[in-house]
């Protein structure tokens, strides 16, 4: 069990490395993340990366689920979670209940991190490192580390700047001076020293990294004193495990943000079999992801396709969660074997990343 990680990773690195030569108009296409207590998108990717269209997700990690539903690219861009520009003024750049998107930084595609509800928590003692992994050698100029108030849970409360407390910081520690993580980058650990606490938490991560103005921003659960078999914070280096199902094969957006993202939303119909609600879940220069929730009417079903009529010809590069194919303007979804039996009322929903500029289709939902 302990040798097949070390395999896979190498192979995590020719495709981090595929990647990076496919977008070689970034500015720097590794960046870095906290590794431990793992941020919410690198944990989603660390945990479900290798399987992320496992249905058992929506019930055994429920909020890595809606992540990886409401935008793929979170995890496998998990290095990018960062603002430009923002002159030490994090509160200003940052409104509560934003804060683990980063303002919704890089066009929404971190949103989903800031949803609440139970984000699988890693449990840790008082006494912890924060790990943060720098894949791009940017070193920092400082790191700040806040904990949640006693008090605050994340479960059910929207993080605000005023729930945080400052913990733990570092000031300037170039690149060299942070240990090396294998050959695929640099970590440091910021010791964290806490009493008397217990229970769920959130540790806040702000890393202005030594690279022009960039600073990064990431939410951790945590539960204090909890005992299960998450590692302890100081375990193996980051090694990147991979998709075994390859990334989407659209290169992340290397160029800045779209010029007109706003969503698209068509309403349910009040009746019939089953409904569709379509929106874009993200967008960037020259693609966007879809996705749609499939409803059961009065009734059971046992499955279901889904139309979208499109104003003009439309191009499906990759569908998830259903069997998603275009014909000119027309793109139809019939269920996977896992999604199609809805009881009813019951939900279900999936996506597709698609060439082009966002139009509304009409979407209709029947059953097979
Ligand atoms: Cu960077």
């Amino acid at each position: 069990m302990r040798t097949k990680p070390l395999i896979v990773s190498a192979m995590a690195g020719v495709l981090i490395a595929a990647v990076a030569l496919l977008a070689p108009s970034s500015p720097a296409s590794a960046h870095g993340n906290v590794t431990g207590p793992a941020s919410r998108n690198y944990g989603c990717y660390e945990r479900w990366g290798s399987k992320f269209q496992d249905p058992t997700m929506a019930t055994l990690d429920p909020m890595c689920w809606q992540a990886w539903q409401a935008n793929p690219n979170a995890m496998w861009n998990w290095n990018g979670l960062f603002r430009e520009g923002v002159a030490g003024n994090h509160q200003a750049a940052i409104p509560d209940g934003q804060l683990c998107s980063a303002g919704h930084t890089e066009s929404g595609r971190y949103n989903a991190m800031d949803a609440v509800g139970n984000w699988q928590a890693a449990n840790i003692g008082n006494s912890f490192d924060v790990r943060l992994f720098d894949g791009a050698r940017h070193g920092a100029d400082y790191i700040w580390v806040y904990v949640t108030k006693p008090g605050f849970d994340p479960t059910t409360q929207a993080l605000r700047w005023s729930d945080l407390q400052k913990v733990a910081e570092i000031g300037n520690t170039p690149a060299a001076q942070w240990p090396e993580q294998l050959s695929n980058g640099v970590a440091i650990s910021t010791p964290v020293r806490l009493s008397g606490r217990s229970g769920r938490a959130m540790v806040y991560t702000i890393w202005q990294a030594s690279h022009a103005d960039q600073s990064y921003y990431f939410c951790s659960d945590v539960n204090f004193g909890g005992t299960t078999t998450t590692p302890p914070p100081t375990t193996p280096p980051p090694t990147t495990p991979p998709p075994s199902t390859p990334p989407p094969t659209t290169p992340p957006p290397s160029t800045p943000p779209p010029t007109t993202p706003p969503p698209t939303t068509t309403p349910p119909p009040a009746t019939g079999a089953c409904s569709a609600t379509y929106s874009v879940s993200s967008q960037w220069q020259g693609g966007y992801q879809g996705t749609v929730t499939v409803t059961a009417g009065a009734a059971a079903i046992s499955g279901w396709r889904v139309t979208l009529a499109y104003p003009s010809a439309v191009s499906v590069q990759q569908g998830w969660n259903a069997t998603v194919s275009a014909s000119g303007s027309t793109v139809t979804a019939t269920n996977a074997s896992y999604n199609g039996s809805l009881a009813a009322g019951a939900s279900t929903s999936f996506g597709f990343i698609n060439s082009g500029i966002p139009a509304t289709p009409t979407a209709t939902c029947g059953t097979v």
